[in-house]
């Protein structure tokens, strides 16, 4: 439970206990906020300063309110119950950095400012978003307080991430519990801290993943656990054998075993989840039916016949299986497909199996959903988690990667926006005076990106409109007419003898904000266009499983009015994201990696110097150094600390702005340590606004007491 009620006496007390238990010389090692580093504009000390750290296992620092966390790769003990109690309600500063005292800070802000907040978790894949998200999460789930019904919404809060990790995650060459979609979840509190409901929002998954995986890589968890895991009968039931080998969909990346994940327990953490959030047992048979009819679908092979049209190949043709929907697909699908090379009915199917489970996840989140939701309509403020898939590059890059890494182009516009830019624009609006710090703006690579009839979605969609004219080489022609000469695009055709080198014919690269990353064009406008036969859909339809036929509503729109592509609903998509984000009061999370390796202890510095760069965090912490981590309207400042001053309690008669000098000058701040805006107070250091709060905090106690001893005797 929090500590609002206890005396600042009683606060203090148990902060000195609990540091002194807990607190070694060895958490002071380094600078714990960069804001407090000597050399704070050298990208060396900044980089020594995490080395040291890190080399002690401290993976947090700040830079001011901002928390950067570099992944250590192995467990620390730093995320137990006593250690959350350790920093429930301790002010932000008190004690060494950690994800729990920044989760600790915005719940406390959120509860005495009443409105709503989020927190932007980025970083590239693997360097520890979805995990500090999930920390957070935790902390919440022990701190909030605490009933019976609160407890069921808390079972629900946490049990719902299992269930979209083994749906929505899965082993990339750059994590082997990557995220392979984006996920926004709201978690809403009443007016007394009491978590109450939740709700997710999911971002385009990468569903191809589904047919195909890179060397190395895997299919999306679900798989692997059914089939290690699935209890005996239930594999009987779905006609699987518990071996993944025979599964042609989960074999792609040739390494269906990874040492870092235990597919049986995780089957039966998932399993355990589903029945907590209170799905039916028909729904969860439904969705392992439609899991293994994926994995028989991709069974399912092709001959051609005599004139050279795809037939099914009838060795695959099993007909013990219990479920019928699998067969009506392919019984269907075979005369649907007959027509059709057997490239073509191989195609099909794929799409089939990535349209299925696209649409099942996303009836999951909708579920997860209904469980998490709300019913009573209160007011209640929130505290938002994103935790997206990380900037990623790989040996090959397709649509999937142009696709993450202009969301994470899009992020990085919005903590440039919220930080660097409106921070600078703050001061200049308040008259206060101000050097002004020099920034990238990455928002010339998101024009290049998503800019309307003439960024690369927009000629990728042009091209997706001409069927049977246009190709993926067609696209990349049009690009390079359009997009020739800038300074972030650049392919075969345009580049200067050397670069050239490094790009085939059918590549265009990028220079993100993170680094560069070559496309190739291959598969774009296919993915793009994400089309589904007609009759496959009319086919699904009929499906008896009830979440497929769920999945294919009759009402769903004709071909005959297009769709939108892929891009351009991802594209809006992040636009509603961004309004949402927006509309709250933001905080950070950056999120390092150490080194390529996946390895505990190793700190590669170039690797971190590079992330260090384009984090943007030596601008950060330059506009945070030089500038005022804390500011508020005089009218508010006012409001709330007048009683520490005898001329401005209990009524000041003057400006708002008037009563606020009075105040300050009362309390003694010294002149470099405020400034006055035009219509706020600007404070330097948090610590002179927490020994406010805290000589308020006595005032109040005080001023209780004298009001009890007053009316005693009434
Ligand atoms: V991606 O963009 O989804 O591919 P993330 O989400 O940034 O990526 P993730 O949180 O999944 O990375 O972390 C990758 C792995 O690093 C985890 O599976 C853990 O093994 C490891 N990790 C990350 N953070 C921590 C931590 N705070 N303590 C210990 C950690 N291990
Ligand atoms: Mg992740």
């Amino acid at each position: 439970m929090y500590m609002f009620s206890k005396s600042l006496e009683e606060r203090c007390n148990r902060i000195l206990r609990d540091m002194e238990g807990s607190l070694t010389a060895r958490d002071r090692v380094g600078i714990q906020d960069f804001v407090l580093l000597d050399a704070y504009t050298s990208e060396s000390a900044v980089l020594d300063n995490l080395r040291k750290r890190f080399n002690e296992n401290l993976i947090y620092t700040y830079i001011g309110t901002l928390l950067v966390s570099v992944n250590p790769y192995k467990e620390l003990g730093i995320y137990t119950k006593k250690q959350m109690d350790i920093y429930m309600g301790v002010n932000f500063f008190e004690l060494p950095p950690h994800i729990y005292a920044l989760a600790d800070n915005v719940y406390r802000t959120m509860l005495t400012e009443t409105n709503n907040h989020f927190i932007l978790i980025s970083g590239e894949s693997g360097a520890g978003k979805t995990e500090a998200s999930k920390k957070i999460l935790q902390f919440y789930a022990v701190s909030c307080p605490s009933t019976k019904l609160l407890d069921n919404v808390r079972d629900r809060l946490l049990l719902s991430n299992p269930v979209l990790e083994a749906f929505g995650n899965a082993k990339t060459l750059k994590n082997d519990n990557s995220s392979r979609f984006g996920k926004y979840m709201d978690i809403q509190f009443d007016h007394m801290g009491g978590a109450v409901g939740g709700h997710i929002l999911s971002y385009l998954l990468e569903k191809s993943r589904v047919v195909h995986q890179n060397h190395g890589e895997r299919s999306f968890h679900i798989f692997y656990q059914l089939v290690e895991g699935g209890e005996e009968d239930l594999l009987r039931w779905l006609g699987l054998e518990r071996n993944c080998q025979r599964y042609s969909y989960l074999v792609q990346g040739e390494c269906a075993k990874v040492s870092s994940v235990n597919d049986k327990s995780d089957w039966k953490t998932v399993r355990k989840a589903l029945s907590v959030i209170e799905f039916s047992e028909s729904n969860i048979e439904s969705l392992f039916a439609i899991i293994a009819s994926v994995l028989h679908l991709g069974n399912v092979t092709f001959v051609a016949d005599s004139q050279g049209y795809a037939t099914l190949n009838n060795k695959n043709y099993r007909s013990t299986l219990p479920f019928q929907t699998l067969w009506k697909i392919e019984a269907r699908s075979e005369e649907v497909l007959s027509p059709f090379t057997v490239d073509q009915a191989v195609y099909a199917k794929d799409a089939l199996a990535k349209a299925i489970y696209g649409r099942t996840f996303t009836w999951l989140v909708n579920e997860l959903n209904e469980s998490l939701a709300n019913k009573d309509s209160s007011r209640k403020t929130v505290i938002g988690l994103l935790d997206i898939y990380g900037f990623e590059v790989f040996s090959v890059n397709s649509f999937e990667q142009f696709c993450i890494n202009y969301c994470n182009e899009k992020l990085q516009q919005l903590f440039i926006q919220l930080t660097l830019k409106s921070e600078q624009e703050e001061y200049e609006m308040e008259g206060i005076e101000w050097e002004s710090v020099p920034y990238f703006n990455n928002k010339i690579i998101c024009d290049l990106v998503e800019e309307k009839f003439k960024g690369i979605i927009s000629v990728l969609d042009e091209e997706c409109l001409r069927p049977g004219e246009a190709t993926d080489m067609t696209f990349l022609e049009k690009l390079e007419e359009k997009m020739g000469g800038h300074a972030h695009f650049v392919t075969h055709k345009l580049a200067d003898q050397k670069t050239r080198k490094t790009l085939e014919r059918g590549d265009f690269r990028l220079l993100h904000y993170a680094g560069e990353v070559t496309y190739s064009v291959v598969g774009f406008l296919d993915k793009n266009n994400d089309l589904l036969y007609r009759n496959i859909k009319e086919v699904m339809r009929q499906s008896k499983n009830a979440i497929v036929k769920h999945c294919f509503p009759s009402t769903e729109p004709d071909s005959k009015k297009r769709p939108e592509t892929v891009a351009t609903q991802f594209k809006s998509s992040l636009v509603g994201l961004t309004e949402i984000l927006m509309s709250k009061e933001p905080w950070y999370v950056r999120c390092m990696k150490p080194n390529e390796g996946k390895q505990p202890g190793l700190f590669d510095d170039v690797l971190v110097r590079h992330q260090v760069k384009y984090l943007g965090l030596m601008e950060h912490l330059r506009v945070r150094r030089a500038g005022f981590a804390y500011r508020r309207r005089y009218e508010i400042f006012l409001q709330r600390y007048k009683p520490l001053c005898p001329d401005t309690w209990p009524n000041w008669k003057g400006t708002a702005a008037e009563g606020v000098e009075c105040l300050v000058k009362h309390l003694g701040y010294k002149p470099d340590e405020y400034k006055m805006g035009r219509t706020k107070i600007f404070i330097r250091h948090p610590r002179t606004l927490f020994a406010t709060e805290d000589a308020f905090e006595v005032c109040k106690h005080e001023l209780a007491t004298r009001i009890q001893a007053k009316y005693k005797g009434y």
